[in-house]
């Protein structure tokens, strides 16, 4: 089948529906009184139309440059979600009889481009445009001109990179009627083929006019998303209104913040290694030939702005999740600092790990090493952000409106896809799975399971906000679930057959594949409809959605989390259509749990005195704690030893494991000793993260938690009941522990606490 026809008659036909639906919504409108539209009516509409694309096309306006932002980004995500569908129906069957590999190739080079230069960022980028001012109660963005320059280049920008497409149909077209001689340019030009990463030299040498075009593109793109960048910084730097400091900044202008951030640093390098590639291609440098710099240089440059673009990509989603989470489970966020610094830690360590996606290739073998140090550490901040959602969540008023399934889903799919980014920090294992389906499988879980879903999730939590409408609430969560549904289908699947060692980027694959491949093309068709469905409440809310009645749509005034931009809300309804301020029932009213405030005393956050003399404190009050509990274990330790299910023998070794004399009495010590010291340590770094609002429950899971390893650890070999009897000591000695800490805890903060009040009135 010929792709580029196939590919032109369905967007034609998305766009085609996406105005008969306007045309029908909005119609059913004007001809609500049983009348019909007349010629005048006619001209009048036509002139009211020409207004609106000059007010569109003019705009500085923070609110619509955002909304065209959206628009742009949503066309070529559903552009590059056609090349995803088509790619997909390829491999339905294990030879290449729809599309040819050559095809095949283009596809997924168009899609990956598409989808992360033109689709994520200019969405993330209208959103922030939109919320973002009014969220730091700015009156616009800083530079709004700018701004408007930022988005127009992004349209030419896209059409230069998938010019390659209307060549194709044109030269097709132009086939039927002229000799094909003597238009050989036109048929010269097609989608490119080179893979989205451009590698030399194959970037270099491919013939394709087009891949000159998508550099001027690519450039162009870069261009753009720098100047929103620095019009993003400036305006949380210096917009900022009234009683907003940086210490109450929303976490979702945070987020945008360091993304830009990133993007200031990362675009500008981008910008230069397409000029040198396109210089390579058209005037004979040798930048990335063999006999210059070396294709390697271009892998250095093109991952020094790829990797940190994909934290580009994602850490504005983990800014809407952060947000957004919250309003449903009628909890304020927890840690709201530790989210904060993993997102300056992960914008740091972007750049530090490019190197990650070089493993296969011959650069040396201790530099590759550092590399995947560094790129296991990221882990650690992505870990934080997880940690701290499912706490918001725990003991949570959670509400299962569309946003918050697609949280819930777009937490589970970034678990999976994060925790499958960390084998493949590890140098031998991206050896094994380097250009498999598992590759795919993992950054889908990323790309797909946390970008979309929060940018939809984000839609409809602001719908009411910029509509005032609502959309239709029981398809969006009908919708929501396929969205999560069909990711995981698909994604899951490629994951597995990645692992049984599938080459990705390869249109014909072994039969025995086939009948997995086609459950996740099946989860991908699912998915395409979710997005169709999406579309449709969007479009089809706008003109008939039920009107939003009261200026509290989600109700969060009760859980106090009625934030800025929905204060502006309420006032430019008020101002508007006077109506009445929302108030809820007093007796409802209950502030979102907020457990900073809640442990503002606690031990991590003292607020009197230096940090050297928090850490001194922190640290007696931690040895103290330890001793109590270690006393409380080793008395139930010393039972089980007694009763004969807990042999002293794993005493012995532990000393011999450290090089002490292997005796008895020396691994008790050190058991006891070690038990005083790390365990507090552990404790005190992970209270944070364990659910509960009281230590004294903290201490009990965080013992049951460690105690599952000591299990582990310290068998020897017991059977029967002497079984039985060890996992109960184990348990007990542990919970006696955990609850020996946390009491001690507790009462040495108490001390604390008064001290200090004390000192406080005195004062
Ligand atoms: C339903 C949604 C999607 C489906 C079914 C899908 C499917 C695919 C498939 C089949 C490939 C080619 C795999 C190969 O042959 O190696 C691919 C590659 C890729 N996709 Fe997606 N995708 C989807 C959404 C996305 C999104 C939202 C993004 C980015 C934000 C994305 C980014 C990429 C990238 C970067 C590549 C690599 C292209 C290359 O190998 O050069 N995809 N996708
Ligand atoms: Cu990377």
């Amino acid at each position: 089948m010929n792709r580029a026809v196939v590919e032109v008659t369905v967007l034609a036909t998305l766009f085609v529906a996406c105005v008969g639906l306007w045309w029908r919504a909005r119609g059913d409108r004007l001809t609500s009184d049983g009348g019909y539209v007349e010629r005048d009516a006619l001209l009048d509409e036509i002139e009211r139309l020409q207004q609106e694309a000059l007010r569109w096309l003019t705009t500085t306006n923070h609110r619509e440059i955002g909304l065209l932002y959206i628009a742009f980004g949503t066309v070529a995500g559903l552009w590059g979600g056609v090349d995803a569908m088509m790619l997909r129906t390829e491999l339905l069957t294990p030879a290449a009889d729809i599309w040819t590999p050559e095809t095949y190739n283009a596809l997924f080079t168009t899609h990956g481009l598409t989808m992360l230069i033109f689709f994520v960022a200019p969405v993330f980028f209208g959103i922030g445009n939109y919320v973002l001012p009014l969220m730091i109660d700015a009156d616009d963005m800083a530079f709004p001109r700018v701004n408007a320059i930022g988005f127009w280049l992004l349209p030419p920008a896209l059409l230069l990179a998938r010019a390659g497409l209307f060549f194709q149909v044109a030269g097709q077209g132009l086939t039927l009627f002229v000799d094909p001689d003597s238009i050989p340019f036109i048929l010269t030009v097609r989608e490119v083929a080179v893979g989205w990463t451009l590698y030399a030299p194959l970037s270099i040498q491919s013939p394709n006019p087009q891949v000159d075009l998508l550099l001027v593109g690519l450039h162009l793109s870069g261009v753009a998303t720098t100047v929103g960048a620095i019009n993003f910084i400036a305006t949380v730097a210096f917009e900022r209104g009234e009683g907003v400091t940086w210490a109450n900044l929303d976490i979702f202008s945070w987020n945008m913040l360091v993304t830009s951030g990133i993007a200031l640093f990362a675009f500008p390098l981008l910008g230069s290694a397409l000029v040198m590639l396109l210089m390579d291609r058209n005037f004979a440098t040798t930048f990335f030939a063999v006999e210059g710099g070396g294709p390697i240089l271009w892998q250095h440059l093109f991952w020094f702005w790829g990797h940190p673009e994909v934290y580009i990509l994602f850490l504005p989603a983990t800014g809407l999740m952060s947000l957004i989470l919250p309003k449903f489970v009628g909890r304020s966020l927890f840690g709201f600092r530790a989210v904060v610094y993993s997102t300056l830690g992960l914008s740091v360590l972007s750049f530090g790990v490019w190197a990650h996606h070089m493993f296969a290739t011959g650069i040396d073998p201790r530099l590759k090493a550092s590399f995947m140090a560094v790129s296991i550490a990221i882990a650690v901040p992505s870990a934080i952000k997880v940690f701290n959602w499912l706490t918001t969540m725990w003991d949570g008023d959670v509400r299962l409106t569309a946003p918050m399934i697609l949280c819930v889903g777009g937490i589970g799919t970034f678990i999976i896809g994060g925790v499958t980014g960390v084998f493949l920090a590890v140098i031998p294992i991206d050896i094994l799975y380097h250009g498999t389906y598992y590759v795919v499988g993992h950054f889908h879980l990323i790309v797909v399971g946390i970008i979309p879903f929060l940018m939809i999730a984000a839609s409809y939590y602001w719908y009411p906000l910029i509509t005032g409408r609502w959309y239709d609430r029981r398809l969006a969560r009908f919708q929501s679930v396929l969205l999560v549904f069909g990711s995981t289908v698909t994604f899951m699947t490629l994951l597995v057959i990645g692992g049984l060692g599938l080459p990705r980027r390869q249109a014909i694959y072994p039969a025995e594949y086939q009948l997995a491949q086609q459950i996740a093309t099946v989860g991908a068709y699912v998915v395409g409809l979710s997005a169709l469905l999406w579309l449709y409440n969007m479009l089809v809310s706008y003109w008939q959605g039920a009107r939003v009645e009261t200026t509290d749509p989600w109700d969060l005034k009760r859980t106090n989390q009625f934030t800025n931009e929905w204060q502006w809300f309420e006032r430019r309804l008020v101002d508007r259509y006077d109506m009445d301020p929302y108030e809820p029932d007093p007796d409802e009213v209950r502030p979102a749990f907020d457990a900073e405030a809640a442990s503002a005393s606690s031990l991590t956050a003292g607020a009197v005195g230096s940090t050297w003399r928090t850490v001194v404190e922190n640290a007696s009050v931690a040895a103290a704690g330890g001793v109590v509990g270690t006393v409380l274990m080793a008395g139930g330790l010393g039972t089980a030893a007694l009763v004969g299910v807990f042999d002293p023998i794993a005493l012995t070794e532990l000393a011999e494991l450290v090089g002490l004399p292997g005796t008895p009495l020396v691994g008790a010590l050190l058991f006891l000793v070690g038990g005083a010291v790390t365990w507090p340590l552990l404790f005190l770094a992970f209270a944070e993260y364990l659910p509960g609002r009281l230590l004294f429950e903290t201490g009990l899971v965080f013992a049951t938690i460690i105690s599952s390893g000591f299990l582990i650890a310290f068998y020897t070999g017991q059977t029967g009941l002497a079984f039985v009897g060890y996992v109960a000591f184990v348990l007990v000695a542990h919970w006696a522990y955990g609850v020996g800490l946390a009491v001690t805890f507790r009462y040495l903060q108490a001390k604390r606490r008064e001290r200090h009040d004390h000192a406080g009135t005195e004062a």
